[in-house]
């Protein structure tokens, strides 16, 4: 079951000074490629920590650390592997990767080592997935959603998917083999049903792909509005520190600014813009068009306006722009009144203040509520896109087919050449299917050494 490849090394721990530096390797009879250059007190015993002195070409000391051997198939990789733990020094770690090379190991390729217990079946691909999202999770949230998913309980709901959808395959197949004999067939509103109930399942892990991509890389969310209406003033509130430059002279803010923000976990990209507007000025007109070219990388947008007066063309110039995205109208500066123009206008917005703060707490619940984010969301589980690509497609089958059983008679055969196309597009989310292609950009994702 378990397959040893050539032996690769890598250096798992970040450049630098530290206590301690880990080297890494893992392959076929690894041990016996570097044992001529160890010196190791007794036999060498699984998952024991001996202590070992690396000697280098020449003989001379290169390091004193602590050796861990791991037999095949208990390992990380299922292959024997070796953990070495040195001084932290990119010198002698530099080293002792160009004395493994010289005696014929390959450096190890990003993920090469879970891609390894990934083929060797230590994970599925979802599991295998999840370590990149633990290593690279920027939030307690996204970290909290990644552990879940490397502990398999997004395989477990896949599974269980692909488990009903065998079941199903089971009746027909027999269907087919057996058809002269008395055994029991589905009829075809069972089948419409079970079909039913599978593909509400499947919608129901869709529904949240675009918050799970929101929690994993985190959402730009950008201020806009014509100049003068607050919107540095907001960006400060929001961040809770003055970082932008407020004054009350239209056109301040001349550059973006950014500024990350944590919201309940969500790790927020937070951006003031220049205010939209037509102008002479050659440093501003620069703003305005930086701002334009942001606003269509936003995953949401924050539409600022001053409410405490009635609204200007400007305002429903920047507006036109933004209604058709994701957006949440703000109107500012309510502490001085609300124009009930405004009001009418826009009857859904947010009133705050960005100066007195009043409605600032509001505004960050509804950011969170837009993203579709609520509160004790660690709980969840979220599809990546990758994931809810192939889901979408293995559903599409699924539809197809009982649409079409509802108005007709379908052979068995046809029945199970769809139902396997499904079951085929969930194979592939696991992994049980997949080709070098796919491999090679699902690792290509990892850092060196993992
Ligand atoms: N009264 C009041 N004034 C505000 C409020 N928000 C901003 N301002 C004032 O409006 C002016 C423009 O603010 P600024 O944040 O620079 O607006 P921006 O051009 O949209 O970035 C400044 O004089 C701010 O003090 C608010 O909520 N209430
Ligand atoms: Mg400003």
């Amino acid at each position: 079951m378990v397959k040893q490849r050539e032996p690769i090394v890598a250096i798992a721990t970040p450049y630098g000074e530290s206590a301690i530096g880990v080297i890494r390797l893992s392959g076929l009879r690894v041990f016996e490629r570097i044992e001529d250059s160890l010196v190791l007190r007794g036999g060498l015993r699984p998952r024991y920590a001996h202590l070992v002195k690396l000697l280098d070409k020449d003989g001379s000391i290169l390091d004193e650390g602590i050796l861990i051997f791991y037999p095949s198939p208990k390992s990380y990789t299922g292959e024997d592997m070796i953990e070495l733990f040195l001084h932290g020094n990119p010198l002698i770690l530099k080293k002792a990767l160009e004395l493994f090379l010289s005696k014929g190991i390959r450096l190890a390729e990003p993920g090469e080592f879970t891609k390894r217990a990934f083929l060797n079946g230590k994970m599925d691909m979802l599991q295998a997935e999840a370590v990149a999202d633990v290593i690279n999770a920027k939030s307690e949230l996204a970290l909290r959603v990644a552990q879940r998913q490397l502990q398999g309980e997004l395989s477990a709901q896949i599974n269980s998917l692909r488990e009903k959808l065998l079941e199903l395959l089971a009746y027909v197949e027999a269907d087919i083999e057996f058809s002269e004999e008395d055994i029991p067939t589905l009829s075809r509103e069972q089948l419409i049903s079970i079909l039913e109930e599978i593909t509400g399942n499947m919608d129901r892990l869709l529904a949240n792909v675009e918050t799970g991509e929101y929690i994993r890389r985190g959402i730009n969310l950008a201020l806009v509005g014509k100049p003068n209406v607050g919107k540095s003033s907001l960006f400060n509130s929001l961040l809770g520190k003055d970082r932008a430059i407020v004054t009350h002279i239209p056109g301040t803010t001349r550059d973006l600014l950014r500024e990350s923000l944590n919201l309940k976990g969500i790790p927020i990209n937070l951006i003031d813009t220049a205010g939209i507007r037509h102008t002479e000025d050659v440093v501003e007109r620069i703003g305005v068009e930086r701002s334009l070219r942001e606003l269509e990388k936003a995953d949401l947008v924050l539409f600022v306006v001053d409410a405490s007066e009635p609204l200007e063309e400007e305002d429903r110039q920047v507006y036109q722009r933004v209604k058709d995205m994701k957006h949440l109208v703000v109107l500012n500066k309510k502490d001085i009144g609300v124009h009930n123009s405004v009001l009418r206008e826009f009857p859904e917005a947010v009133l705050l203040s960005a100066l007195t703060g009043e409605g600032v707490e509001e505004l960050k619940r509804l950011i969170l509520k837009n993203l579709g984010v609520e509160l004790g969301d660690g709980m969840q589980i979220y599809l990546s896109v990758r994931h809810a690509d192939l889901l979408k497609k293995s559903k599409r089958v699924l539809k197809f087919l009982s649409d079409r059983l509802r108005v007709e008679d379908l052979s068995p055969e046809i029945i199970m050449l769809d139902l396997r196309e499904s079951l085929s597009y969930l194979e592939e989310i696991v992994g049980t299917i997949s080709t070098e292609d796919i491999l090679g950009s699902i690792f290509s994702r990892f850092c060196i050494g993992k």
